[in-house]
């Protein structure tokens, strides 16, 4: 009998200490925040050309050079050659779920970050390259579903909570601009 009880005194330490055992992991965890990776949209707008079609201060490029006119923007894309300076850097991001991504706008001008099933054209016909507006894109920004994931130039997006899987993402207006996102 006093074996016994000995036996249970000590399983009884085993389980008190398995237990604040648990409770310091936890508080580790606690401690570090869930990461955040990122990605960023660039452009080479022309602010003379596109302002002139598009309104004052719609292109604010900043980067040195960038000098794709406005005019050629769509003929390259009409071409089936679309522009490799409107781009999402990386192409591909490994995420471990949890990770926040914070999407920058280091171009010119807006774009979005629209996740769709599958790749496909964007809200402007011209700039598809032949491709069907995907559903995702459909409307334009009077879909808030597409105003939601717009960025504008200099600003940044923060998409948190990815699920696990394989996230197909573009860019509403310029469509070529993709990034797949993987989350393990
Ligand atoms: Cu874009």
């Amino acid at each position: 009998m006093k074996i016994t009880v000995e036996k249970f005194v000590l399983l009884a330490g085993c389980l008190m200490l398995a237990d604040v055992t648990h409770a310091l992991a936890q508080e580790k965890e606690n401690e570090n925040p869930p990461s955040v990776a990122q990605i960023v949209a660039l452009d080479e707008c022309d602010p003379a050309t596109f302002n002139a079609v598009l309104g004052p201060d719609f292109c604010k490029n900043v980067a040195l050079g960038a000098a794709t006119k406005f005019a050629d923007l769509f003929k390259k894309a009409a071409a089936g050659a679309p522009d490799p300076g409107w781009d999402f850097e990386p192409d591909t991001v490994h995420l471990k779920k949890g990770t926040t991504l914070i999407v920058v706008d280091q171009g010119g001008e807006p774009h979005t970050f629209t996740e769709v099933a599958h790749y496909g054209g964007g809200f402007i016909p011209d700039l598809n390259g032949g491709e069907a507006t995907v559903p995702e894109c459909a409307g334009g920004f009077s879909n808030v579903a597409v105003a939601k994931t717009r960025i504008l130039q200099g600003s940044q997006l923060l998409v948190p909570g990815l699920s696990k899987g394989e996230h197909l993402i573009e860019c509403c207006i310029h469509p070529w601009m993709r990034v797949k996102v993987e989350v393990k």
